[in-house]
Order: structure tokens, then C-alpha cells, then sequence
């Protein structure tokens, strides 16, 4: 592969064919991750509201149609031992299973397994079975249920139907339409298992790696969910298996019990297949026109049934791979394991002490315990097998760790649980979900919020641009990834947020006590028993000074505010968890986190935040531009400060940038910047790759210009104030 990749044989002078501009500069800084998903792409309109679709399904129909897909076997893909429980129990998972915690990106909230390169991941072979065999369902109830929510729902329903316990289902998952590209899977041009692991550095001490995975990444091969069923590249070692799992589930946040809950409760049901050592045929993205999304022809007898490959491993996990019960694990712990292929030359184990109970899926022949070597993992590993080991003789245990682990795995990537639809969603809350408390007290009127306003920009010690930082500094967490973070909560007040570096601690202690006594004397005021939070009032503090910036260049407008935020508590806050969401890097405040990412380049950073926040391109430009102009720098410092007059909401950043007078010269190491006066040399402005990139990208510069020139001012001023709302109001799923 490695030597074509990136070329396709079949040129093409139409449709985007030829030699393109990235192909040219291949290290242009991509602005199209900010240009997804866009409203216009969605076949079901631009005002498509998927929760109200919902509301219309027959839910219970539903499950019940999904209930007896189970059991009618098609000819076209038999069912193993009758029931496809099993695979829709891993289509759930490897939808679910690509979420990483670091960045919140990956999971099963938007249905990306329909697509490149998920669609042919090596990992996912033959979902794409499991897919079209729920599309007659899909098709009946339409828009009402999301390919998102369907794959999902097929696994609870068919663990439900083998006698597990699910603790329940949230739905609300609407439907992408294209390869969500602001992903980064990794750097390797080849996937498993021949991979030259680029997130190991090469590495091939797979005990010294394992700790070294390439961040943000969760899997640690690439085309893999997690990790290679077989040790690492293949290896056979169950204790260098599960160092590579404990790295791999760890990053997409499960403990070490939450892992082996997920393994031992996922591979008490069900197979793997691999029934020959015969190639298939290319996975769907690279098969041909007429196999019409399919891949993986397998042309071993007949290709399906008991001729399936996928993994080319070729287990049976349990004597029972239809219901829920503990053979898994106690024929983990029953037997004496040894190393030995699989018909298709896989390394695997085998219980040569086992008697023939273990049922073929079609022949009703009997075979002896097996498993993957990841599977021993969970008995050799010194943290895992204890654990294990005591679920083995504790079926309750295990059952309760694993519905808790599965609600997690299936609805991690969902944000507040407020965006969870249908009437099986759990009472029960978890640490996970970030939780909020509920405002069951009247929410402050347009008047107190003017009245607040005038309040807060009296107090000592507050300026415009620590009001506006500060404000920015707690609803940019928000990752549209999982949903997570934001202004609501004020989490911007408790551990770890208020120590972060890029929020100025110093700085945002100082706001913060000037905020809270004016939420305590509010709300002492108070007869009818009406509140105001902090989180309202960091939100509320930030437009004060943003309308205050622009009467100072001349605009009057007012910044749109919904209240209801509240307070979240310290106890209800995950600090570890938290951390993940510490950036990087904030182009918008001018920071880096220069013992952070290494290879990313400042402004391809900037972008990165940019699409967690959903912004589009002229949202972002917008944005820097005008927290430029209201001198909102994380430290305080000059960088990019390119106006005269800091603190007033002007245009100031853009037609300064563009001005042909001044002449930029490097600083050593290429991030900073100083900008001198063409004609006298003098020292005028300094600035970072953050700032210049707006005059150098040829797309940015077209937009700075469109911000620059007559009526940018007034333009600059609408589309800040705008994609400031968007910001402020992105957690914001409470409100219709
Ligand atoms: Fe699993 C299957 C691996 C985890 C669930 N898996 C499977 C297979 C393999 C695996 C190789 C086979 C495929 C074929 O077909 O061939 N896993 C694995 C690994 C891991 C896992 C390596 C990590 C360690 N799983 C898991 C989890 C879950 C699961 C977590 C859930 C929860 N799986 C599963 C199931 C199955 C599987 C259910 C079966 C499918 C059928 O039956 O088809």
C-alpha cells in the first residue's frame, strides 16, 4: 500500500480531479474541518430538528421489530447459533468504542461508522453486514430514529434479549452526513497489522511504549478500536496485551474494573470467525461500483456462515453465546491455556483440557474452549486478574460493573444528560455526565440583567478585558466533540479550571470575588425567591464590557443573553476528567502551552479549537479580531494587540494587519514576531503565528480584507457580537 498511497490509479478531469492545491502545498493549513456538516448538506433540511422527529417514534414498535430481527436469520449473512446478538452488540461497540477522552472526539454520537475510513477500518470488517441487516428497520421508521441512535439501540436491545440487564437507553444522537475529517486517527500510512507504529515513535519495547502512545489517540494500531486481539503486532503476550489495553481503555476514560467489565461482559456473547487463511476483498471504501457498499468478499465456500472471516481469529468464547451468563470468565479461569493458530494462521489460545461443549454456530458439532490472547490478558495482568478472577465466582458483580460500564461506553459521548430522548433514560446520574444541578427558583428578568450589568461594571478591580476573558475563558471548554464543558456549571470557579494557566489565575480570582459578592448581594435581595447564578453572571459580565467596547467605537448594540446557567459543586466535578478539557492551546487568547503538543503548528491549533467550538471560518476571524481589539491576551501581553486604542471593539486588529506600511521579521524558533515601520524602521507592533496567519493564509486574508475594508467595522462589530453568543450559548442544550 504505502508506495501508492495517497494516489488513485484512475485519473479523473472532472469533479475535483487533477493535481489540487493540496497537493501542491500539502502543509497549507486546512480550514475545511470548519466548513462540516453544514446545514445545507443535510438531506432532511437545514431545519431538521431531530429531537422533535423523535418524538413522533413508536419506541416500543420499534424495539420490538429490532427484538425479532434478532432471530430471523437472512440467507444472504446466516445468523451465528441463530441470534445476531452478538454483531449488534459489537456494531454498538465500535460505534461507541473510537470516542477518546482527550479531545472528545471520536464515539458513536454521530454515526461516523457509515463512513471513510471507519467504514473500512480492518477492526470493523463486516459491520457493514450488521449495517444493511438493520436497514429495513432503519427504513421504516425514517428520520424518526438516526442511523446514530439504531446502532446503538441494536446492541442494548440484543443484550436485553440474551437476558442482560441494560440500565437503560438514552436517545438523541442526529445523523452526519459526511466523514467527520477534524479527527485525527494517527500519521501511519499502512493499517494493522503491518503498521510502522508513527504513535509509538517506532517503538517495538512494547513494554516501555505503552505508556508513550501518541496523544490524543486511543487505539494502538491504526484501524483498530483499541487494541490487536492478538498482543501487540501480533505478538501473543497476554501481559503486553494488557499494557496496551490499559493504555487504550484509560484514554477513552474507563478504570481498570470499567475495562474488564466492558471485555468480560462483550465476549461472554457471541464469536470471532476465521474460518481459512483466505485474503478477502477490499473493505467498502476501496470495492467496487457493483458491490454497492459492501466490502470484504469473501471468497471461501460460501462466504458467509461458517466460512465467515473477519479477524481471522476463530473463537468460541462460551458454552452459552446467546444469553447472559459467567462462562466467559469462569472458563477464563477454568482452564489451562496454549498458544495455537487459527485456521487462518492467527495466534490464539486454546484449553487443550477442555471437553468438546463449545457450540459450532451452524453444525451442531462441539468444539473446545478458546480465546484471544487480550482475553488472557484479564487473567495474567497482576491489576486485572484479581479483579476478574473474584467476578468469575461473583455473577452479580460483574453484571451490575458491566451494565454501568455499558451505559458509560454507549453514552460518554453525549454531553449533558439533558440532550438524552426516550423513555428509557436512567434516573440514576454519574460523575461522568458533568453533572448540573436543576434551578427550581425564578430566572432574573431583562431588567435585573441591566441592573446587573451597570452593577458589574462598577466594581473595583474589573475591566473590560478581564470581564471579556474570563467570560471566554469558561464557555470555550466546550468541546462539540462530547458536548462537555461550557460556561453552564461555572466550573471556570473550581479545580482544576480556576488554576489554569491560560485562564490567568491571578486575574480570574480577582473577577471571580467581584462576580460573587454581586451574586450574593442579588440574591439576598431577593423576595420571590429569584437567583442569579455566577455562571449567568461571568456570561452576563462578559457582554457588559463587550457593550461597553463597542459604544466606545461608536456602536450601540445589545449582546443577546438567555439566563438559567447554574452552579455545579466541586464534589460533582471529575478534576482528572476536567484536566482533559485544559487546552493546548487558545489562539483566541493568544496562548500555547509550549510543553504541550509538539508537532501541531500554533495556527492549525487556533483551527482545532476553533472547529471543538463549531465555529466557521469567518466566525473565528471575526472572533480573534475583536478579542484582539478588547486586549484579551491569556497574560496580558501586546502580542497581536494591533490597535491604538486596547479595549474598544473596532477593526483596529484587521487593518493594521493589512497594512502594506509595516515589515514582520521572525523572532528565533518562528512563533513570535515584530512588526516595524517600513519607512523608519520603528518598532510598532509584535505578534504570533496566531495573528499573522490572518495575513497570510490567502482564505484568512480574504476574509480579514472583507473586515477591513468600508463597512468592515460595522460588519466586524455584527459578526463578533454573533459567533460570541454561539460561544457563550453552546452548552446550552436546556434551552429550546
Ligand atoms: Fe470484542 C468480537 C477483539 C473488546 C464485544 N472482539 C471480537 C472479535 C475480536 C475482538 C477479534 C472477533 C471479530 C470477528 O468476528 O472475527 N474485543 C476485541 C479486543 C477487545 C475487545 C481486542 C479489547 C481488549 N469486545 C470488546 C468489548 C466489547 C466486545 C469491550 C463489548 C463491550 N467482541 C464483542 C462481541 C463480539 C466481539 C459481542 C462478537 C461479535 C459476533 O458474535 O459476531
Amino acid at each position: 500500500i504505502a508506495s501508492s498511497f495517497g494516489k488513485c490509479p484512475t485519473l479523473s478531469d472532472a469533479a475535483g480531479g487533477g493535481t489540487r492545491s493540496g497537493d501542491w502545498w500539502p502543509c497549507q493549513l486546512k480550514l475545511d474541518v470548519l466548513r462540516q456538516f453544514s446545514p445545507q448538506q443535510n438531506p432532511l433540511g437545514a431545519d431538521f430538528d431531530y429531537a422533535a422527529a423523535f418524538a413522533t417514534l413508536d419506541y416500543k414498535a420499534l424495539k420490538a421489530d429490532l427484538k425479532a430481527l434478532l432471530t430471523q436469520s437472512h440467507p444472504w449473512w446466516p445468523a451465528d447459533f441463530g441470534h445476531y446478538g452478538g454483531l449488534f452488540i459489537r456494531l454498538a461497540w465500535h460505534s461507541a468504542g473510537t470516542y477518546r477522552a482527550m479531545d472528545g472526539r471520536g464515539g458513536g454520537g454521530m454515526g461516523q461508522i457509515r463512513f471513510s475510513p471507519l467504514n473500512s477500518w480492518p477492526d470493523n470488517g463486516n459491520l457493514d453486514k450488521a449495517r444493511r441487516l438493520l436497514w429495513p428497520i432503519k427504513m421504516k421508521y425514517g428520520k424518526a430514529i438516526s442511523w446514530a441512535d439504531l446502532m446503538i439501540l441494536a446492541g442494548n436491545v440484543a443484550l436485553e434479549d440474551m437476558g442482560f440487564p441494560v440500565l437503560g437507553f438514552g436517545a438523541g444522537r442526529p445523523d452526519t452526513w459526511q466523514s467527520d475529517e477534524s479527527i485525527y486517527w494517527g500519521s501511519e500510512t499502512t493499517f494493522v497489522p503491518a503498521g510502522n507504529d508513527i504513535r509509538y515513535n517506532g517503538s517495538t519495547d512494547y513494554v516501555a511504549r505503552a505508556t508513550q502512545l501518541e496523544k490524543p489517540l486511543a487505539a494502538a494500531h491504526m484501524g483498530l478500536i483499541y487494541v490487536n486481539p492478538a498482543g501487540p503486532n501480533g505478538n501473543g503476550d497476554p501481559k503486553q496485551s494488557a499494557l496496551d489495553i490499559r493504555t487504550t481503555f484509560g484514554r477513552m476514560g474507563m478504570n481498570d474494573s470499567e475495562t474488564v467489565a466492558l471485555i468480560a461482559g462483550g465476549h461472554a456473547f457471541g464469536k470471532t470467525h476465521g474460518a481459512a487463511a483466505v485474503t478477502v476483498g477490499p473493505p467498502p471504501e476501496g470495492a467496487s461500483i457493483e458491490q454497492q457498499g459492501l466490502g470484504w468478499a469473501n471468497p471461501f465456500g460460501s462466504g458467509n456462515a461458517g466460512d465467515t472471516i473477519t479477524s481471522g481469529l476463530e473463537v468460541i468464547w462460551s458454552r452459552t453465546p446467546t444469553k447472559w451468563t459467567n462462562d466467559f470468565l469462569s472458563s477464563l479461569f477454568r482452564h489451562n491455556w496454549t498458544a495455537v493458530k487459527s485456521p487462518a494462521g492467527e495466534v490464539q489460545f486454546e484449553a487443550l483440557d477442555s471437553a468438546l461443549e463449545y457450540p459450532d454456530p451452524f453444525n451442531k458439532t462441539f468444539r473446545r474452549a478458546t480465546m484471544l490472547v487480550s482475553d488472557l490478558a484479564l487473567r495474567e495482568d497482576p491489576i486485572y486478574g484479581p479483579i476478574a478472577k473474584a467476578w468469575s465466582e461473583d455473577f452479580q458483580a460483574l453484571t451490575d460493573s458491566f451494565a454501568a460500564a455499558w451505559f458509560k461506553l454507549t453514552h460518554r459521548d453525549m454531553g449533558p444528560v439533558t440532550r438524552y430522548l426516550g423513555p428509557e433514560v436512567p434516573k440514576q446520574r454519574f460523575i461522568w455526565q458533568d453533572p448540573l444541578p436543576t434551578a427550581n427558583y425564578p430566572q432574573i428578568t431583562e431588567a435585573d440583567q441591566a441592573n446587573l450589568k451597570e452593577r458589574i461594571l462598577a466594581e473595583k478591580g474589573v475591566s473590560i478585558s478581564s470581564l471579556v476573558s474570563v467570560a471566554w475563558g469558561s464557555a470555550s471548554t466546550f468541546r462539540g466533540g462530547d458536548k462537555r464543558g461550557g460556561a453552564n456549571g461555572a466550573r471556570i470557579a473550581l479545580e482544576p479550571q480556576v488554576s489554569w494557566e491560560v485562564n490567568n489565575p491571578k486575574q480570574l480570582k480577582t473577577l471571580l470575588a467581584a462576580l460573587n459578592k454581586v451574586k450574593q448581594d442579588f440574591n439576598k435581595a431577593q423576595k420571590g425567591g429569584k437567583q442569579v447564578s455566577l455562571a449567568d453572571l461571568i456570561v452576563l459580565g462578559g457582554n457588559a464590557a463587550i457593550e461597553k467596547a463597542a459604544a466606545a467605537a461608536g456602536h450601540k448594540i445589545a449582546v443577546p443573553f438567555t439566563a438559567g446557567r447554574v452552579d455545579a459543586t466541586q464534589a460533582d466535578t471529575d478534576v482528572a476528567s476536567f484536566e482533559l478539557l485544559n487546552p493546548q492551546a487558545d489562539g483566541f487568547r493568544n496562548y500555547r502551552n509550549v510543553s504541550g503538543h509538539v508537532r501541531a503548528r500554533t495556527e492549525a491549533l487556533l483551527v482545532d479549537k476553533a472547529q471543538q467550538l463549531t465555529l466557521t471560518v469567518p466566525e473565528m476571524t471575526a472572533l480573534v479580531g475583536g478579542m484582539r481589539a478588547l486586549n484579551c491576551n491569556h497574560d496580558g501581553s501586546a502580542r497581536g494587540i494591533l490597535t491604538a486604542r486596547p479595549g474598544t471593539l473596532t477593526n483596529d486588529f484587521f487593518t493594521n494587519l493589512l497594512d502594506i506600511n509595516t515589515v514582520w521579521t521572525t523572532e528565533p524558533g518562528g512563533e513570535l514576531f515584530t512588526g516595524k515601520d517600513r519607512a523608519t524602521g520603528a518598532k510598532k507592533w509584535t505578534a504570533t503565528r496566531a495573528d499573522l496567519v490572518f495575513g497570510s493564509h490567502a482564505e484568512l486574508r480574504a476574509i480579514a480584507e472583507s473586515y477591513a475594508e468600508a463597512g468592515g467595522q460595522q460588519k466586524m462589530v455584527a459578526d463578533f457580537v454573533a459567533a460570541w453568543a454561539k460561544v457563550m450559548n453552546l452548552d446550552r442544550f436546556d434551552v429550546k
